[in-house]
């Protein structure tokens, strides 16, 4: 079964070996000449350097599109008219599927068609070549945003390519993503691309991790987000990553958002070996999205102003067109200068929220309970107790599309719109944080004057993007 250890020099090269030949030679994604690439970029291009050293909140989109040239101007764009302060390389998705013929063929008829036939940036058919290209004509550090299962050639193309981010991890890029595969096989492949970081790391060129935290971008509860992008932590720690950016998604109630990335840090410089330089991210509302611009604007300020109040490193903006789709260049500019603004407004203003440190005690408590039953599962050990743990439901997430996870779990908002469970499945919460959630969720059902069902649970999936945050009974 597999185990928390570190792959050795030997393993590393071998399946490296394995990995390259068809679409990447070997060649290219030789070590020597991919640090000596590194090393040839000026400092304000090294990611976890720029991150770890920001004095304010840093604004980053998300953007790919096949052609290389438009990819590149894309980035341009939102430096220049957005005022990125990171920028990241999406990743389209046949390539997430590793169907890299077919983002050949998509590759192929966006040229023919001077149009984008794929949904983000094709890196492996790209190549090393191609994706040095990029890093070398923009302006700040990129990082490789996907949602891979199996990012194993992705990593070595996009590393040996010079970017020094990695979003993703084994079960934050398997539980939403895929059904495809089971725990223990994307954690042995994400132990590749954690040693492979932490291989660049040990030569000079430190690569910055990010665990994806938002998951599905429904209705998560904060603790479980967070006892997740933890093992994630723990597990590329092990293979000597020394950067880690913890990710949270907002659920939209100020005080959990800010009490969450708050318990995120503390957790994280806690369970993280001191080695580790921790950071974290706000990925602005998951969810669905009004359709309406000027409504869409509004919930990219609330997500500004919690990223002001709570200060994550840094926040991953969303466009006003996230309800239709990829957005365009300038809408996705659009959206980091909404969050811009907000962040300016803020920057002076101390504001103290009511009820904060009691939520965040409430999530650290969580946290921890997961966490334990998770190394308890394992013997000791975090890998094999993740498998374990999710086989057993101790640790689940709702509505998961991957049959990895239970999904045993059913969320509800609480009155004032904090995300609770209101079935617990098998998950590792002791008596008094669930009768915490139920009494909170009475509350709710008072108010409404209706019973606790799914009924509310799918109400308050679409209320975010029906112009309001809690699912109340009569707002069509
Ligand atoms: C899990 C991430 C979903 C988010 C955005 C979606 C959504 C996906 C692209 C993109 C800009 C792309 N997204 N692909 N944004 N360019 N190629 O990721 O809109 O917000």
């Amino acid at each position: 079964m597999i185990e928390d250890k570190r792959l050795t020099d030997t393993e590393l090269e071998a399946i490296t070996d394995r990995i390259t030949g068809d679409w990447v030679s070997r060649a290219a994604v030789d070590f020597a000449d991919a640090v000596a690439f590194h090393e040839s970029l000026p400092p304000h291009k090294r990611f976890a350097a720029v991150l770890e050293n920001a004095e304010a909140v840093l604004c980053q989109p998300r953007a790919g599109v096949p052609r290389l040239d438009e990819h590149v101007e894309l980035l341009q764009h939102l430096d220049e008219e957005g005022g990125a302060d990171l920028l990241p390389t999406t990743i389209d998705s046949y390539t997430r599927d590793n169907a890299y013929e077919k983002a050949a063929e998509g590759l192929a008829r966006s040229r023919e068609t001077d149009s984008s036939e794929l949904n983000g940036f094709p890196a492996v058919n790209h190549g090393v070549d191609g994706c040095r290209e990029v890093v070398r004509r923009v302006d700040a550090p990129v990082q490789v945003r996907h949602g891979t299962p199996d990012a194993r050639l992705l990593a070595a193309v996009t590393l040996a390519g010079g970017f020094q981010s990695f979003e993703g991890g084994p079960i934050t890029y398997n539980l939403p993503y895929t059904s495809a595969y089971d725990l223990e096989t994307t954690i042995e492949y994400w132990q590749y691309v954690d040693r492979l970081c932490g291989a660049y790391t040990e030569r000079g060129v430190t690569i910055n991790r990010e665990p994806f935290g938002p998951l599905t971008g429904t209705l998560v509860p904060p603790s479980i987000a967070i006892a997740i992008v933890t093992i994630e932590g723990l597990l590329a720690a092990t293979q000597g990553v020394r950067s880690v950016t913890l990710g949270y998604g907002q659920v939209g109630n100020l005080v959990q958002d800010v009490a969450a990335v708050r318990a995120m840090a503390a957790i994280g410089a806690e369970y993280l070996p001191d080695s580790v330089t921790v950071t974290t991210v706000l990925h602005q509302w998951m969810g669905g999205f009004p359709r309406d611009e000027a409504r869409a604007h509004g919930v990219i300020g609330l997500a500004g102003a919690t990223a002001a109040l709570v200060e994550p490193t840094k926040v991953i903006t969303k466009s006003p067109q996230e309800a239709v789709g990829v957005p365009t260049a300038e809408s996705n500019a659009a959206g980091l200068r909404t969050t811009e603004q907000v962040l300016r407004m803020l920057d002076e203003q101390s504001i103290t929220l009511d009820g904060v440190d009691r939520e965040q005690a409430l999530i650290e408590r969580s946290v921890r309970s997961l966490l334990d039953a998770v190394y308890e599962a394992g013997d000791g050990d975090i890998a094999r107790g993740t498998v374990r743990a999710f086989d057993a439901g101790t640790l689940d997430i709702p509505f998961p599309p991957s049959d990895a996870a239970a999904g045993d779990v059913l969320p509800a908002r609480d009155d004032d719109g904090r995300v609770r469970l209101l079935k617990f499945g098998a998950v590792a919460l002791d008596d008094e944080t669930k009768r915490i959630h139920r009494a909170r969720l009475d509350r709710r059902a008072d108010t409404e004057g209706r019973e606790l069902s799914f009924r509310m649970v799918a109400d308050d999936v679409s209320a975010v993007s029906d112009g309001r945050l809690i699912g109340r009974p009569g707002d069509d």
